[in-house]
């Protein structure tokens, strides 16, 4: 039955159209998180060269099996199939060109690799927070109103990070446990949290409002909730006016802490 060949081709152009939806319309939030920072453009668009690659050879396979399967479809009763050896020069070739596209890809991300991960490249700003992933949250410890970072002053916050629209954010991240991964979906930044290491992580967003912090490592049975909120404040101020309550807050929770018991 030649005509199962027809399958495959049906398959194939469903498969093509959904690949070919997102790049023509220019519209990757139906499948990705929304964007919004910096290197999250060049992220989307190393996702959109390997998209367009794989896609490509995806539709260059399908042609050639729906032609090998029509062309060579052959069902008289009896027909023995043939044999042959493979043929080395077409080995070779498609030995080939798939390892070139490879060091392509490799060298292609080079620079946007470098500027997401290189210390190099960490913006020269004041540490946001010191991040500690465990199971099963982020503890968040900022520098606190004095902008020093191990003082008594320092604001401790749990799967809340908050920063300021338009500037570059840097953390420090670690683990208290195990592996776990700091992922900001919508800044397009993952990192690995590693027990014993401290590693820089940084990030900004061009808009305020609401975002989401994963975590992106199956860490335990808990590892779901490993989700917090990420807030980003229009001005400094706004962000200043956050510290100051926050900080309030928990100096009250101390000396409540410390005074005992107070029957509510
Ligand atoms: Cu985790």
């Amino acid at each position: 039955m030649r005509y199962w060949s027809l399958l495959f081709f049906v398959a194939a152009v469903f498969s093509v159209g959904s690949f070919l939806y997102a790049p023509l319309t220019g519209n990757l939030d139906w499948w990705l998180p929304q964007n919004v920072s910096r290197l999250g453009k060049e992220v989307d668009h190393l996702f959109l060269i390997i998209l367009w690659i794989t896609g490509i050879v995806f539709i260059g396979t399908q042609v050639a099996l729906v032609w090998a399967t029509f062309r060579f479809a052959d069902d008289r009763p009896g027909r023995r199939a043939d044999y042959f050896h493979g043929s080395q020069r077409l080995e070779v070739i498609w030995t080939i060109i798939p390892s070139a596209i490879l060091v392509f890809i490799a060298l292609y991300q080079m620079g946007t690799w470098a500027s997401i991960k290189f210390r190099s490249s960490q913006p020269k700003v004041q540490v946001l927070a010191e991040v500690t992933a465990r199971q099963f949250q982020w503890v968040f410890r900022y520098p606190g109103l004095d902008g020093r970072m191990n003082t008594a002053d320092d604001l401790f916050t749990v799967n809340d990070l908050r920063f300021v629209k338009g500037q570059d954010a840097v953390i420090q991240l670690k683990s208290g446990d195990v592996l776990h991964s700091f992922f900001l979906p919508q800044m397009r930044i993952k990192q690995d949290a590693v027990p014993g290491l401290t590693i820089p992580v940084w990030f900004d967003s061009d808009r305020s409002g609401s975002f989401e912090l994963v975590c992106a490592e199956l860490c335990g049975w808990g590892h779901y909730k490993m989700r917090g909120n990420v807030t980003v404040y229009d001005t400094p101020q706004d962000f200043r006016v956050w510290v100051e309550t926050a900080s309030k807050e928990q100096s009250r929770d101390r000396v409540a802490l410390a005074s005992g018991p107070q029957g509510n």
